[in-house]
């Protein structure tokens, strides 16, 4: 039996984002009886939520949207070399409509537990609405940075003021005009909100635990000229992205040590790069990430470009991350957030040296004192990577749960199917490339290769999908031992889960993308190695 009947569905698609729609696309057209259920009232996962002002991609858009139709990529004409999120929630909701996609989708629908049941060979899933599904394949595309952290602050209960996370904006917007607002966090979606919040607002306060490293973006409108390089050789670019690069985006790469240069050199080269924008500064040099003493070459640069925009040296100096490699964060891309400092209505509070006490009713008591507010704005971060999954009570063969299994680090075969959860495909799960690559190449990948593998499950009559216990620590060791052999791990960050107290600090995205998509193609011809296939026909006669 191929076709489930009686209302089961061949495939139930958690969320609606970039991962969602186009796995529903794949499925539709492979002739799958798939539904998508998203707990947001439209599309657009992460660019949904994070409506906060100066929300922006920091990949190029030429880049960062699909690829996986050519019309779609001809028709579609960004505006500008980094698109704002409207831009990038048009662009999705536009990638809905043209491929007919909503009449699939359930909305503000949020999928609470899946339980596997061995006999049926059926997930069990159940929605915030009590609704119960069933369905002979899950597949999360629930998102890698979706769900939102608000720091468990003493006190926070008491403000009697508004406070917003930035990955929960409210949908209508907030206006800042007159108000005296506070700010915490300054990672990439702080940054990107300090300057927008610092011109409507009447004082802003920066809380700042661990200072970060940020390039300036330089966004100007794209050019005809810029758009016909990219759209007249898309399907020679997007190739190359996808299969030579690790980060599945296009830069100028390098081609040698920073440690081969003249400093003179070096100097020019940062310079350069630094003048032609966003992430290009972090390919100035092939040993970046890999040499502690090439990295620190480029982190004096930025730490040099800091003290050079920011007039007072006390604050300048608050602002400098000494404490981790640069990169070895995920990197800032900013439009004049250094120079928001230079403005007499903002404050930088550097957590570090007045540690931050409670929240008041009023405001918020550091070390040195209380200061009022009337709106606190957290830019505290997400749950990365995991945070979707394990907020789902996936329960799986033998009544584990998968947070129980994960409690000790998430361990996934490819990042897709952890051992004892069959027939559930993560996207951007653990040990993916995820964060570490332009998302959109990362998902079209994860699409492909779960399309592809459920149509031979098809055609061959097989009905259940697990890893292999084998396969899957043999893969939790390859992500580490890649990661180890690079700066990464030094940085106590969101990538190991060091954000989140009592998270298990193990590094969890793949670096490499491209090596990603070879070692995922190998395994295929090798007849999906390490997965575990069941044939129904030896399954029924058992
Ligand atoms: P991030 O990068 O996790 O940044 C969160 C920031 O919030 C970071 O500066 C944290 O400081 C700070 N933070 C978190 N908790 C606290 C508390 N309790 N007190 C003070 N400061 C705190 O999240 P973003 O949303 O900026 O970016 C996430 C990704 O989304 C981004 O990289 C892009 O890929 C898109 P810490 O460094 O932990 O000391």
């Amino acid at each position: 039996k191929t076709q489930p009947g009686d209302g089961t569905l061949h495939v139930l698609v958690i969320g609606a984002g970039f991962g969602g729609l186009y796995m529903l696309h794949r499925l539709r057209k492979a002739g799958f009886k798939a539904h998508a259920y998203e707990a947001a009232d439209n599309v657009g996962g992460t660019w949904y939520w994070n409506r906060y002002p100066g929300a922006r991609c920091d990949v190029e858009s030429m880049q960062y949207s699909y690829s996986f139709d050519e019309e779609l990529q001809q028709e579609w004409n960004w505006s500008e070399r980094f698109a704002t999120q409207p831009e990038i929630l048009r662009y999705i909701n536009h990638v809905a409509d043209r491929f007919d996609l909503r009449r699939d989708i359930t909305f503000n629908t949020r999928i609470v537990a899946a339980r596997f049941d061995d006999a049926s060979n059926r997930w069990e899933v159940e929605t915030d609405k009590g609704e119960l599904l069933h369905a002979q394949y899950v597949v999360s595309a629930a998102g890698c940075l979706s769900t939102p952290r608000l720091p468990d602050l003493p006190g926070l209960g008491n403000f009697k003021g508004k406070f917003y996370h930035t990955g929960d904006w409210p949908r209508e917007g907030v206006d800042f005009t007159g108000l005296r607002v506070a700010l915490i966090g300054t990672g990439s979606s702080g940054i990107q909100a300090i300057p927008e919040i610092a011109k409507q607002a009447k004082q802003l306060t920066v809380f700042q635990r661990t200072p970060n490293f940020s390039l300036p973006a330089r966004n100007a409108p794209l050019t005809d000229a810029q758009i016909h390089h990219w759209k007249s050789q898309y399907a020679q670019l997007r190739k190359y992205a996808r299969e030579e690069t690790r980060s599945g985006t296009i830069y100028d790469f390098p081609v040698k040590s920073a440690l081969d240069a003249s400093d003179e050199e070096r100097t020019g080269e940062y310079e350069a790069r630094w003048q032609k924008g966003g992430a290009n500064f972090m390919h100035s040099y092939n040993d970046l990430a890999i040499s502690e003493a090439a990295n620190t070459t480029a982190a004096d640069f930025v730490r040099a470009k800091i003290r050079e925009t920011v007039k007072d040296p006390a604050v300048a100096e608050a602002l400098s991350p000494y404490d981790y490699p640069i990169f070895t964060k995920r990197i800032c891309v900013d439009t004049e957030y250094f120079e928001t400092y230079n403005r007499d209505n903002v404050e930088l509070v550097d957590l570090r040296k007045k540690p931050l006490d409670t929240i008041t009713a009023t405001g918020i008591h550091t070390a040195d004192g209380e200061r009022d507010f009337d709106a606190i704005v957290f830019a505290t971060g997400f749950d990365a990577i995991t945070g979707a999954l394990t907020s789902i009570d996936i329960v799986g063969l033998g009544g584990r749960t998968l947070k129980d299994k994960w409690s000790e680090g998430p361990r996934a075969y490819l990042g897709l199917i952890s051992q004892g959860f069959p027939n559930l495909f993560m996207m951007t799960g653990p040990g993916s490339p995820s964060v570490l690559s332009n998302v959109i190449v990362s998902i079209e990948q994860h699409v492909d290769f779960i399309s592809d593998c459920l149509e031979h499950m098809r055609r061959a009559g097989i009905d259940r999908i697990d890893a292999s216990q084998e396969a899957e620590n043999e893969w939790v060791a390859h992500v580490n031992e890649v990661a180890s052999q690079t700066l990464y791990p030094r940085a106590a960050s969101w990538y190991m889960g060091a954000n989140i107290p009592g998270k298990p600090r193990v590094f969890m995205p793949y670096i490499g993308v491209n090596v990603y998509r070879e070692k995922c193609d190998e395994i295929v011809r090798d007849g999906y190695r390490g997965f575990v296939l069941r044939d129904e026909r030896a399954a029924a006669s058992v």
